[in-house]
């Protein structure tokens, strides 16, 4: 039994768009209307997940959801012709291609009945994400079918919201062992809703047996929402002894990092000055929306969207950040500016399961020859551009049906269809 962390990315879907949906999320907001490329797109998240496998990390995907989703314009007695604008452009959604967002998993050595437990996430606050989870528990339920090393929950009954991994994190001296779970909800800020109720993160660390001597619950800064971290995985980012953090992420930082170390004593704790890096910074930049992982030689990196290096005062902490002796050794570039777009960065792409490979389904797990397939139907179905009026075309709803049916067969999971 080899516990490995996969990183499971979603792949980003055909039907990929900018229609501002997300109050609070300043990048996809501000960029409602442009023209989005659902084929560079998906092509920067194969290369993001081939640089992965060749750094020697174990990599996972997750399959685009049926879209534009009729079925739930049915249960609102409407159909894509006729639906109201804003009601059409949830129907299109790719926003199931943020996995972070897909379920909060708890691995193995955490839980008391030595199984690794995902709860997929309800996703209920935003309209446009309420309806993804039937379609991601489908995929969990497939990929994590072997019941003795997983248990895959329902989601948290709404109101109570819960958008999943982006507002949990897990340290530990390593993946293998036994650790403390960070839960962070939020309350609301400058205007904009909070995401995750602490109701939801409650219930999800009960439902997966998690032992309150090893649980903490952190509330989110109201400042931080109002500044656009619309989740937790904006502003800080956790792997193995290590919490890298802004120092404004959290309502009450001084309890939360004692309440950390004294449940996990070798916790590193890498807090970013908001004198070095303002809050606005790290938000426009995706500093934490890194994905920190430990590559096979042990050492930790920071794998930051181009973004980060783009922004002065970030480059140079980065800078600093290496040059010192500290825990993170190296930065990594990565180009998604697609999703960044949309207020997706790296590590919103990804769903980290700590698991044995060999326990989960291979039809999920990626290698280089996978991900030339994957990308070979990206390059032949996936529509080049779509413009904000075209979602009214029935032409590109068949053509976006269509593609995804190809990858499924490709990739054979016509079943998830
Ligand atoms: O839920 N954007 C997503 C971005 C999710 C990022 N995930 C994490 N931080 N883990 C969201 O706000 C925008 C879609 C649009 O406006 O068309 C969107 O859903």
């Amino acid at each position: 039994m080899t516990l490995t962390e996969i990183n499971y990315d979603g792949i980003v879907g055909p039907s990929h768009n900018y229609a501002g949906l997300s109050p609070g999320n300043l990048a996809a907001t501000s960029n409602k209307g442009a023209v989005s490329h659902p084929r560079a797109a998906a092509l920067q998240g194969v290369e993001k997940m081939r640089g992965n496998l060749r750094r020697g990390l174990a990599q996972g995907f997750f399959l685009p959801l049926d879209r534009p989703n009729i079925g739930w314009l049915g249960k609102l007695a409407t159909d894509l012709a006729s639906a109201e604008p804003h009601l059409r452009a949830a129907a299109w959604s790719a926003s199931a291609m943020w996995t972070a967002n897909a379920a909060t998993v708890s691995p193995a050595p955490d839980t008391p009945d030595g199984r690794c437990h995902l709860t997929v996430a309800n996703l209920v606050t935003m309209p446009h994400r309420s309806h993804e989870w039937p379609g991601t528990l489908a995929q969990l339920k497939l990929a994590f079918a072997d019941e003795a090393h997983f248990a895959v929950h329902d989601p948290v009954p709404p109101p109570f919201g819960d958008e999943g991994a982006a507002n949990h994190m897990r340290m530990a001296p390593n993946h293998a062992a036994p650790g403390i779970e960070l839960f962070v909800y939020g309350r609301a800020g400058g205007g904009f809703p909070a995401r995750q109720h602490s109701e939801a993160s409650r219930a999800v660390a009960r439902a997966h047996g998690l032992d309150p001597e090893r649980t903490v619950f952190i509330e989110q800064a109201e400042a931080a929402i109002a500044a656009g971290a619309f989740h937790n995985d904006v502003v800080a980012v956790a792997n193995e002894q290590v919490l890298f953090a802004h120092e404004q992420a959290f309502a009450d930082p001084g309890a939360a990092y004692a309440d950390i170390r004294e449940k996990l004593p070798q916790a590193e704790i890498v807090i970013v000055p908001a004198q070095r890096v303002s809050l606005q910074d790290a938000i426009a930049s995706y500093l934490f929306n890194a994905q920190l992982v430990t590559l096979p030689e042990g050492d930790m990196a920071l794998i930051v969207p181009l973004e980060a290096e783009e922004t002065a005062s970030v480059r140079d902490y980065l800078q600093e950040l290496i040059a010192g002796n500290g825990p993170i050794r190296k930065i990594v570039p990565v180009d998604v500016r697609q999703s960044m777009a949309n207020g997706g960065g790296p590590a919103c792409l990804r769903l980290r399961v700590v698991a044995d490979p060999a326990t989960v389904d291979p039809r999920f797990l990626a290698d280089e020859a996978k991900l030339d397939r994957i990308a070979a139907v990206v390059a032949e179905h996936w529509p080049e551009d779509i413009e904000p009026d075209q979602l009214a075309d029935p032409a590109l709803a068949d053509r976006v049906r269509a593609a995804r049916a190809a990858l499924l067969e490709e990739l054979e999971l016509a079943e998830l269809r």
